[in-house]
């Protein structure tokens, strides 16, 4: 048996077509149904269903051993203990700092808010700028607005959701995208079923 974690969100949505060329169709559909396992129309594969920011820890200990999540969870989540073989090009957004529209740049210390306390804190040690991280689960925009920081660290697409909240992107930390990752044991034990289906799912890539 093949067990592979998904988030049910966009990454799901995104990841779908590569499952079904791969011949998996989850016989129920997450968005309706309360189930954690899902089973396909292959016997050998089943999905868990899991937050996106724990499917490398369920890779990782090998209750999954694939699974689909964006370079920023891995990133956040310090990925050395699993093999990420494949981009699959998918959920693509960009990792950005954002402030204040026309706000000036500040010198010295800064107050960041962000979930990517990790990824932030590196980014702003390499260039050299002094930043306190407050770490925040969600709503960062909010942040800058009612004064608890300068800035934030979080992902943006069309960028709406900065505009509507009188932010601005400011610098590109990295360009995001969905990367199949893969247990390290599981890779020896499940070789040939794990192969083949990276295989496939390049197939798809390749195709597209
Ligand atoms: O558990 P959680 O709610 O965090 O995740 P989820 O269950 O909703 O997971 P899912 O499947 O939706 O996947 C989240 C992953 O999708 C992230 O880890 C990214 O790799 C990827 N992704 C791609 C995004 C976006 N694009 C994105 N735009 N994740 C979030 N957003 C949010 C962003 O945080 C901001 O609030 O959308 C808003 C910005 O969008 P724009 O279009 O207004 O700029
Ligand atoms: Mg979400």
């Amino acid at each position: 048996m093949l067990t592979i974690a998904v988030s049910k969100g966009r990454i799901y949505e995104e990841a779908l077509p590569f499952l079904e060329e791969a011949g998996i169709t989850p016989i129920d559909d997450p968005k309706t149904c309360r189930k954690l396992i899902l089973q396909t129309s292959r016997d050998d594969v089943q999905l868990v269903i899991i937050r996106a920011t724990d499917v490398p820890t369920f890779v990782e200990y090998g209750a999954a051993d694939l699974g689909i999540a964006g370079k920023d969870v891995l990133l956040e989540h310090g990925a050395e203990s699993l093999y990420e073989p494949l981009d699959l090009k998918i959920a693509c957004c960009r990792l950005m700092t954002a402030a204040p529209k026309d706000a000036p740049d500040i010198s010295g210390r800064i107050r960041v808010a962000t979930k990517y306390v990790k990824t932030a804190q590196r980014y702003f040690a390499g260039r050299g700028i002094q930043a306190e991280i407050i770490k925040l689960y969600g709503s960062m925009e909010l942040a800058p607005l009612v004064g608890l920081a300068d800035c934030i660290v979080d992902l943006v697409d069309t960028g709406n959701t900065l505009k509507a909240n009188g932010l601005e992107p400011r610098d590109l930390i990295m360009n995001i995208s969905s990367r199949l990752v893969v247990n390290k044991a599981a890779m020896k034990m499940k070789h040939q079923a794990i192969q083949s289906l990276l295989d496939q799912f390049e197939k798809t890539l390749a195709e597209r």
